[in-house]
């Protein structure tokens, strides 16, 4: 047998097994399609040599710094995800309830849990002091007690607690389980917009590609109960720069909330509320899990880790 080979004949090498192995037939078929797929792209684009070698740089670079969860949101992977999602309720008839979003790359497990309401600030006021609630509700409109409300956002500098180590652990981060008519409230700031940090993989590549690496501003949730799906979802705050211009692409029409003023703080003293406020008020409608696995309060790298 001959080791020189065409093109074809060394893809059916790279995708070839062992002699009596099978390896893992998924695997196996992204691998062989992705290989084939960059193999002509380098074939139709001319690739010089220093271009792959510079290509496979970065990766290992981008590998190196964590940031590949910004390049997936950045070049619309995460948000395909959801529009396949969406489509596949569309065609199997499922109520739609509050439309998902992207979780991200920034979600931390683990975060202080509190009944019915919490404050996600520390301290002084960072911002316009913001106080959001609303309830969980099933496909039917029913409350849902007992559901899981697990809130992220950045602080005054658009940076997230444990990505930045200067915050404290879990500051901005909160899981609030909801009492028995379906509320949850909280306590916290108008959040400003993200963006990708400078000098790094990930701006060079935006660079390169003459895009910003800016988010409006957002706040993200998972919602998870008993018997229901799980729900990874973000609202966004109405007046941004970037609202309908998201590098992430995760802003969805239904999803900006209003902003009113909440002007006594009546009701609102064990927030430790004691003047003005915006008040943002926004009911999560979950879908009916078909099977327990859809209502496992996971997030994707839980859910891959089994
Ligand atoms: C973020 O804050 C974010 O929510 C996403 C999806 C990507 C980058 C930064
Ligand atoms: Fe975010």
């Amino acid at each position: 047998m001959s080791n020189e080979f065409t093109v074809q004949q060394l893809l059916e090498r790279v995708n070839g097994t062992r002699q009596g192995e099978e390896g893992n037939e998924r695997v196996r078929q992204f691998t062989a399609r992705i290989v084939s797929d960059l193999f002509r792209t380098i074939d139709d684009l001319d690739v010089s040599a220093d271009e792959f070698w510079a290509a496979t740089d970065w990766l290992s670079r981008l590998g190196g710094s964590g940031q590949m969860g910004l390049i997936t949101a950045g070049l619309g992977f995460d948000r395909l995800l959801d529009i396949r999602a969406d489509e596949a309720d569309r065609q199997a008839g499922r109520a739609s309830g509050t439309p998902r979003a992207i979780e991200g790359p920034l979600y931390i497990a683990g975060a202080p849990l509190s009944q019915y309401e919490t404050r996600l600030d520390e301290g002084e006021p960072r911002g316009e002091v913001l106080v959001m609630e609303g309830r969980v509700l099933d496909e039917n409109g029913q409350p849902v007690a007992g559901a899981l409300v697990d809130v992220w956002h950045a602080n005054e500098h658009g940076r997230y607690s444990h990505f930045d180590p200067s915050q404290p652990p879990y500051a901005l981060r909160r899981r609030i389980e909801t009492d028995a008519q379906g509320r949850y409230r909280f306590r916290s700031f108008l959040p400003p917009g993200y963006a990708i940090p400078p000098n790094s993989p990930t701006s060079e590549l935006f660079e390169a590609l003459g895009r910003h690496g800016n988010r409006p501003a957002h706040i993200h949730f998972l919602v998870a109960a008993p018997g229901q799906r799980l729900l990874t979802t973000q609202v966004n705050l109405p007046g941004d720069t970037f609202i309908d211009d998201d590098f992430a692409f995760a802003t969805r029409d239904g999803l900006v909330v209003t902003l009113e003023p909440g002007t006594a703080p009546q009701g609102y003293e064990s927030l430790g509320v004691t003047g003005p406020f915006t008040r943002v008020r926004f009911d999560f409608t979950l879908q009916r899990a078909l099977h327990e696995d859809e209502s496992k309060p996971l997030a994707r790298m839980a859910r891959v880790a089994g």
